[in-house]
């Protein structure tokens, strides 16, 4: 073909490229735990137009729809492994994010899944894969559900470590940890860190061990669908080529950035800020690396 086409044939793709990059659209960000069932993606699962559990009813009416359309993303973009240093107790669920602040409620009518102690299959829906390492842990024996999570209420030993690559197949990590005895009602919490950026992804999912006296208050939590994530994916915020939403920017609020003892490398913070901000026009100059979807 005529150079001259060549050159509008490429300028167009870059158009669409740079469109596509910069609108924000649904299911390439991130992910979250399906098993057990997270806060967010049971009250997803339960439709954010007309959720059937009453405390996913008052998320909505606390904080709208939006934060469960956005079901993928509750994420510290500059994380960089300090997660108690960039969270603060009673703020775990939320990772510190107001739009996902419903996500923090100390209520025991969660929707919950049932557990035993023993071998336990996690399974985790990503719409981005990403290479790290994602640590489960469960809470210590007497916690109260009623109190807000704190990092101490978790229990120092993971009950899973799972290093995450950029594949995973049919959109789901899947791999196999060790439930310890517990009783009643507990939360176990997810801290995912990428090794290739310093964002890190948190989660809080409620089980239930043994008696029906534990289980009798709050629904049983339920994964969302394929269908019901398809059907969801245009009314996200979420885009993972430059992180969309209302994330946090990757700038450290003063008294964190400032603190001696969470000292952020400048060039990690120059690398969220290009992530965060510069992909739509890094896409323009440069062909997108494979993974950065
Ligand atoms: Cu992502």
């Amino acid at each position: 073909m005529p150079s001259y086409r060549r050159t509008s044939a490429l300028v167009a793709a870059l158009s669409a490229a740079a469109l596509t990059a910069l609108t924000p659209t649904a299911a390439q960000a991130h992910g979250a735990v399906f098993n057990p069932v997270s806060r967010i993606a049971a009250c997803y699962a339960e439709g954010p137009e007309s959720p059937d559990s009453q405390v996913c009813k008052d998320l909505v009416a606390d904080s709208g729809t939006q934060p469960l359309y956005d079901w993928n993303e509750v994420n510290i973009a500059n994380a960089d492994g300090r997660h108690q240093a960039v969270i603060p107790d009673g703020k775990l669920c939320s990772a510190n994010r107001d739009k996902y602040r419903a996500l923090d409620w100390a209520r025991t009518d969660w929707p919950a899944t049932a557990v035993a102690p023993g071998a336990f299959g996690f399974r985790i829906r990503v719409t981005a894969p990403h290479s790290g390492t994602m640590t489960m842990y469960i809470t210590k024996p007497g916690f109260d559900p009623t109190q807000p999570l704190k990092w101490s209420d978790l229990d120092t030993a993971p009950v899973a470590v799972y290093g995450t690559t950029r594949t995973a197949t049919d959109g789901y990590y899947a791999f196999n940890g060790t439930l310890p005895a517990r009783t009643g009602r507990h939360i176990v919490y997810m801290v995912w860190q990428r090794n290739d950026s310093p964002e890190a992804f948190y989660s809080c999912s409620d089980v239930t061990f043994g008696g029906t006296a534990a289980q009798a208050q709050g629904a049983r939590a339920q994964a969302p669908t394929e269908a019901k994530i398809a059907a969801g994916a245009a009314l996200s915020t979420v885009s993972h080529a430059g992180h969309g939403g209302d994330e946090q920017p990757p700038a450290l609020s003063a008294d964190a950035a400032g603190s001696p003892s969470s000292p952020l490398p400048l060039a990690l913070a120059g690398a969220g800020t290009l992530a965060a901000f510069g992909a739509g026009s890094l896409l323009l100059t440069r062909p997108r690396r494979r993974g950065e979807s």
